[in-house]
């Protein structure tokens, strides 16, 4: 299991927290997922198959780049 944290920009509501955190949650080998409103931090606790590729294309996709 590894943690990660991305810094999206784009979180400006409690909509794009769900948002954020029903699309990662979806991704095979994702296990928990935190999307803070205040720091625009996601936090996510991953394993195979989910990488952190498959993590930054999903949040692009729907419309929320991780900037780091
Ligand atoms: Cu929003």
């Amino acid at each position: 299991m590894e943690t990660k944290t991305y810094s999206v920009p784009n979180i400006n509501c409690i909509h794009c927290v769900n948002r954020i955190e029903q699309a990662l949650l979806a991704i095979e080998g994702v296990d928990f997922v935190e999307a803070d409103l205040v720091s625009l931090n996601v936090t996510v606790d991953f394993e195979s198959p989910a990488d952190d590729q498959s993590i930054r294309q999903t949040l692009e996709s729907i419309g929320y780049p991780a900037t780091v």
